[in-house]
């Protein structure tokens, strides 16, 4: 039984941040485990990091350990069991896509750096800030000391959005599914799939498949048009899912997560790409590499991972 873990929010001053560290304290992601935590960001944020500092001491968690904050990662990555990456660069109106990619490229670039010189040997990895997949893959080849499956990126979100809405479309409650699938990028070519799904124990068919592929393809804008304002909480508890479940193990369902490709199901190897999970407890998983797929899948498969290698490109030319 784990007695404590020192975890890092990066970006810990931003939105998804504010919405996790109180799931994280709460024991929501761990249970009663203590928590050391280590809040980065950026010199501009410091204040309101500060700000941040205050409301967890006036919450008064009883797990709480001790708290650092700071915008150095070769301090804060110190001793880290667990390091959330919620810090980016912002798309900020009229920047391209290439620009974006590669503003994050060397961020993560420095921050897989931090990780090879002063992070613990098997310290675990969840990528969320965008492009979510790419940054992924950019902290891992700079930090080739720490074993290439303790890299994860964020899909759990396009997954609880997925299982939402067949839930919705069939009338049937949320325990009843499983096995819905997150294939490939987290962006509008990644692939939910429901080739493999249950509900109550049987395969089903949507009433229509394009629209729920195309809506959780583009759920993120959906409530970013509604909002006025990018997912938040909805991120944060998938974060928690994410972590939760890859700590505890979950026997019952597959699950999604980007994970580094060794090749399963022709894909590239080497680009991080979301891929059913097995999560076995303990932090381990395996990559569900034998299921059988269909033309249509696998043609979505290709679409992804073309993007994916494009991102690759762009992000290796910084
Ligand atoms: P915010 O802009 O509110 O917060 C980001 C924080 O990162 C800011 O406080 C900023 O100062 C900080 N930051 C920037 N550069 C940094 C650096 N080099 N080191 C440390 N911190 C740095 O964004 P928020 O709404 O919290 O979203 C965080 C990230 O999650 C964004 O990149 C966003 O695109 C991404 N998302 C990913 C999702 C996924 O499913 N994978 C879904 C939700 C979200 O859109």
């Amino acid at each position: 039984v784990q007695q404590s873990l020192t975890v890092c929010v990066t970006g810990a001053a931003g939105q998804i941040a504010y919405s996790f560290i109180p799931l994280l304290l709460s024991g929501q992601v761990f249970g009663q485990v203590k928590i050391n935590l280590r809040l980065l960001d950026i010199p501009k944020m410091e204040t309101a990091l500060k700000g941040v500092v205050m409301e967890i001491e006036d919450c008064a968690y009883p797990l709480i350990g001790d708290i650092q904050t700071g915008s150095n990662p070769k301090e804060l990555f110190k001793n880290c069991d667990l390091i959330v990456f919620l810090g980016g660069f912002p798309r900020l109106p009229g920047m391209e896509r290439k620009d974006l990619l590669q503003k994050n490229a060397n961020i993560f670039k420095e921050q897989g750096e931090a990780l090879q010189e002063v992070g613990k040997d098997d310290v675990k990895c969840v990528v969320v800030a965008n492009p979510a997949n790419t940054n992924c893959l950019i902290l891992s080849r700079y930090a080739t000391k720490i074993p290439r499956q303790n890299f994860t990126c964020l899909t759990r979100l396009d997954q609880n959005r997925a299982y939402a809405q067949v839930a919705l479309a069939l009338n049937k409650p949320l325990n009843s599914l499983k096995n819905i699938i997150i294939w490939g990028n987290h962006s509008t070519t990644q692939y939910p799939s429901i080739e493999h799904a249950t509900a109550d124990g049987q395969s089903f068919v949507l009433p229509d498949q394009g629209q729920f592929i195309e809506r959780i393809q583009k759920r993120g804008a959906e409530v970013l048009n509604a909002r006025g304002n990018s997912s938040v909480f909805s991120a944060a508890n998938a974060v928690k899912d994410h972590i939760k479940d890859w700590f505890n193990g979950r026997e019952d369902t597959l699950l999604s997560l980007g994970v580094l490709s060794n090749g399963e199901y022709g894909v590239q190897s080497g680009l991080c790409f979301s891929y059913p999970i097995r999560c076995l407890g303990a932090f381990k998983y395996e990559i569900v590499g034998n299921l059988e797929l269909s033309d249509f899948s696998k043609q979505k498969l290709k679409v992804t991972e073309e993007e994916l290698i494009q991102e690759q490109g762009l992000a290796e030319s910084i």
